[in-house]
């Protein structure tokens, strides 16, 4: 069907820092590479500056801006409101989004606590018997090596799964002088280098496996526990300032292993503080019929180990995941073409906007958002309370 003859789907997204830009990105985009049953319109982008917000817009293809995302509830043009700001705010809007009878896309994690996941799922549960849609915005299972070793482990390729490995490490704030930037202060990002790049670790670990962690023990900590000020609502690229300083009230770095409830092991790293590492997502699944491993700093590529084919010839090899047979690859370049991190994005909205038009539950649900939170709650709950935790005698 023509573009022009499909039902428009009016879009808001609330935020225009980098995850506003990765959504906008990805809305402008879809159409020109996937085939949808709607046409998303690029409606209006919401921030509080009105000079900025009208600036963001301008440049990346929005047609109308608000400077307060209420004003999107009452929009007959607005069907999905797309909620990329910090986790203390996703609660408030995606409920009343989806009690106005918007669909909601949610960035991650879900909420900063599992009290406000909590309404969140129970909202989107409820808005559901209405027909309206919600996901929450985890990108790294889109990412086409991410998706094909979902698929292969559900057709049995890695046979029992004994161990997930997942880090996410990064070193962006590894100088003791980067700024006190919203996402190290609690009240406003929930956690620190747990919630915001563990949780992806934790949805990552749980969709490829398809299993659910059953239990946690846990690590934490923060290694900077002072930092300058952050200039007032200048985001992550916020300059310090030169006199004042404010406690960290995140962590740093989280360290957990846990239980499958499919029977595996699984452990988890999640640090900013990795020197030398800028974004590198890493999974090894390991199955009694082989293993997986990736690493998002080379997201085209997936490692393969058949541990059934003849030993002298197994070992890991690469998969290059560019082929048309591949999820999602098929939608843009011909093989060996690569795609970036912008692309996954493009099919997390493709297929949100795929869900409403056809009546389906998108994934990740809210509740597959709440089940991470509350995983994040028992990894914070164990490293506040030691628990597994025996101290080596010293020896003098
Ligand atoms: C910062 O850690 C961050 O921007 C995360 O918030 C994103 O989810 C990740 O994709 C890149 O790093």
């Amino acid at each position: 069907m023509p573009d022009h003859q499909k039902p428009a789907l009016g879009v808001g997204v609330v935020g225009y820092a980098f995850m506003g830009r990765a959504h906008s990105q990805a809305w402008r985009n879809v159409g020109a590479f996937f085939d949808l049953p709607y046409r998303p319109v690029m409606a209006a982008l919401v921030g509080r500056s009105r000079p900025a917000v009208d600036e963001a817009a301008a440049r990346m293809g929005w047609a109308s801006v608000e400077t307060d995302w209420k004003a999107l509830l009452r929009r007959d043009d607005v069907q999905v409101i797309d909620v990329c700001t910090p986790g203390d705010s996703h609660a408030e809007i995606a409920v009343a989004a989806l009690e106005a009878g918007k669909h909601v896309l949610c960035e991650k994690p879900l909420a900063n606590t599992v009290a406000e996941a909590e309404a969140m799922a129970a909202a989107a549960a409820q808005a559901r018997e209405r027909g309206v849609r919600s996901m929450v915005a985890f990108n790294y299972r889109r990412v086409p090596a991410v998706a094909l070793a979902h698929r292969m482990v559900a057709e049995g390729r890695l046979g029992q799964i004994r161990h997930v490995r997942a880090q996410y490490l990064q070193d962006w704030i590894a100088d003791p002088e980067f700024p006190l930037v919203w996402r190290l202060q609690r009240d406003k990002a929930g956690s620190g280098a747990l919630g915001d790049i563990g949780a992806h670790i934790i949805d990552v670990a749980q969709f490829v496996t398809g299993d659910r962690l059953v239990g946690v023990s846990a690590l934490t900590e923060t290694f900077v526990k002072e930092r300058p000020l952050a200039e007032a609502s200048a985001g992550l690229a916020a300059g310090g300032s030169a006199t004042a300083r404010g406690e960290v009230s995140v962590d740093d770095a989280a360290l957990f292993i846990g239980r499958l409830d499919g029977g595996g092991l699984a452990s988890f790293e999640a640090t900013r503080f990795a020197t030398g590492r800028k974004n590198s997502l890493r999974l090894e699944v390991n199955g009694s019929a082989g293993s997986l491993a990736f690493d998002f700093e080379a997201m085209n590529e997936l490692w393969f180990h058949d541990n059934t084919v003849d030993p002298d010839t197994a070992g890991f090899r690469r998969i290059l995941v560019t082929e048309p047979t591949h999820p999602y690859a098929g939608a843009w370049w011909p093989p060996g073409h690569a795609l970036g991190y912008e692309h996954a994005f493009t099919h997390e909205v493709a297929d949100f906007t795929t869900a409403i038009a056809d009546g389906t539950d998108p994934a990740p649900s809210f509740a597959d958002g709440l089940q991470v939170q509350r995983v994040l709650a028992a990894v914070e709950e164990s490293a506040a309370g030691g628990s597994g935790w025996t101290a080596i005698q010293t020896t003098e």
